[in-house]
């Protein structure tokens, strides 16, 4: 398996209670680690802070346990509090050379992009790893700009240094495509959170990232 030193995680779910219904969601989160998922990213757009922090705390000691790093989208003060791993933020969040300034390195940072003109912006120098958000449109976000199709990530690939994150429709028809083309990390919600088997699914998913 080709693994990038700067980001060891070829496969990275995101999940959420919701994703996962009607399946338990801690359930789903721990069968994707027996499966091979190698990092997870806390993402509940609809909680309220406290329900937030509990999901995390429990989910972090999930991770803990099986050795795996834990990420947090976008509550930057939840992810600091328990200590996770990373936190992962999108355009319109806390951006971060703030969350630089403010954590320094307690926290790696995942920044995901949109278009290519977000490259330059001054941000990368505080970001750690992209998301390349989407590369194909997906109903489960569908608040996206843009798909940056195997060429945009190609041309992306090309232009940066930093691990590549490749998330939206990743599955079992376009993960494979998406990691030759240059993806260190794919990420996925809806083909382990809505498997019937999320372990069988994130195995055999992990089996194409060669
Ligand atoms: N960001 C860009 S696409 C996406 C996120 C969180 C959702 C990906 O979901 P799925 O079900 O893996 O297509
Ligand atoms: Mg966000």
């Amino acid at each position: 398996m080709r693994i990038n030193p700067l980001f060891p995680y070829p496969l990275y779910l995101v999940i959420s209670e919701r994703d996962c219904y009607p399946q338990n969601w801690l359930n789903v989160a721990e069968e994707a680690i027996i499966g091979g998922v190698d990092l997870i990213q806390l993402r509940e757009k609809a909680d309220d802070p406290a329900t937030f922090l509990d999901k995390a705390i429990r989910l972090k000691k999930l991770t803990d346990h099986y050795g795996i790093p834990l990420v947090i989208n976008d509550a930057v003060a939840i992810a600091a509090q328990i200590e996770a791993w990373g936190i992962h933020v999108g355009q319109n969040d806390l951006q971060p050379l703030a969350i630089r300034e403010k954590y320094g390195d307690k926290l790696t940072i995942g920044w995901s992009i949109e278009d290519m003109q977000q490259l330059e912006s001054q941000q990368m120098y505080a970001v750690d790893h992209l998301g390349v958000s989407p590369i194909f449109s997906t109903k489960t976000k569908v608040d996206t700009v843009t798909e940056w199709g195997i060429a945009g990530l190609k041309q992306l690939r090309s232009r940066t240094e930093k691990p590549l994150i490749a998330i939206g429709r990743m599955n079992l028809q376009t993960a494979e495509e998406t990691w030759n083309a240059g993806a260190d990390s794919i990420a996925v919600v809806s083909a382990i959170c809505q498997s019937q088997d999320p372990r069988a699914a994130s195995a055999q998913l992990k089996e194409l990232l060669k």
